[in-house]
């Protein structure tokens, strides 16, 4: 049902990804360039991380709010992350790792993969930008936040909440949902029905969040989505969040603007 983007087959999928921006506010994607078993690696690195005693765990401290642990709390119960701001930087990676008394070899992988899903990141905005007819680029330079998500679900928490409905608040996240357990919903944006992001093992989920919408000037729709348990199993996923511009603030480029047709609609 959500829109599958071939990200090799570019210029061709320009149309398509706008569509799917435009009409779902997220996107599946395929020949994304990051290997299958860099991304089974991290998963299993990923396990072993969420599985380390909470007093570890807490080492994690937020650099700005929310970026480190979260707990399992009252709004949601079934949820814990892990996480780091920024993953652009080498620096902060390795400082995560160490939080976490990472081995070499996890270590390794995790490099490994932030600087995959990184460049990866930096591409989709290069699409993005060139598909809606811009010269200049997108994401460059943008800070990145890193979430490793666990759900621990049970056949007594069947049918409830993994994390309420929400839209991301920064442009757009990248996720590595659960090759096997589902439980993630998308809302319809002409129905506001919620419809299931089924697992589709070795592609990524792209959502664009809160200032997709701003930067589009109200053409991207910020999906809002959730996870509910739908399986007794642990659910992990991987997720990396484009935010927005650190030295200006984020507003529509000049393009996609027009007094007539398409008014500004944000102002920062
Ligand atoms: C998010 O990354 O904003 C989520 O809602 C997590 C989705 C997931 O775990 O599949």
């Amino acid at each position: 049902l959500v829109p599958v983007i071939d990200l090799q087959d570019f210029p061709s999928q320009s149309q398509k990804l706008i569509d799917a921006s435009q009409e779902w506010g997220c996107f599946r994607i395929i020949n994304h360039q990051i290997p299958t078993t860099l991304m089974s690696d991290v998963k299993s690195v990923v396990r072993s991380l969420l599985d380390l005693p909470p007093e570890i765990k807490r080492r994690n401290t937020d650099v700005i709010a929310g970026s480190g642990y979260v707990a399992p709390n009252k709004v949601n119960p079934l949820y814990e992350g892990l996480g780091l701001y920024d993953i652009g930087s080498t620096h902060a990676v390795l400082d995560f790792c160490s939080q976490l008394d990472a081995s070499p070899q996890q270590r390794d992988t995790i490099l490994r993969y932030s600087q995959s899903i990184h460049k990866l990141a930096m591409d989709i905005g290069h699409k993005l930008a060139q598909s809606m007819g811009l010269a200049s680029d997108l994401f460059m330079g943008w800070p990145c936040q890193f979430r490793i998500n666990k759900y621990s679900f049970t056949p007594e928490t069947l049918g409830s909440s993994g994390v309420q409905i929400h839209t991301d608040s920064g442009f757009l996240t990248i996720l590595q949902d659960d090759e096997n357990v589902g439980g993630l919903e998308v809302m319809d944006k002409k129905s506001g029905e919620f419809v299931p992001v089924d697992p589709m093992p070795g592609t990524l989920l792209v959502n664009l969040g809160d200032f997709a919408t701003v930067w589009s000037n109200g053409r991207f729709y910020n999906v809002k989505h959730r996870v509910q348990c739908k399986e007794a199993t642990i659910r992990l996923s991987i997720a990396l969040f484009v935010l927005g511009p650190k030295e200006a603030p984020l507003e529509a480029p000049p393009e996609l603007v027009d007094s007539e047709s398409h008014p500004r609609l944000y102002v920062p």
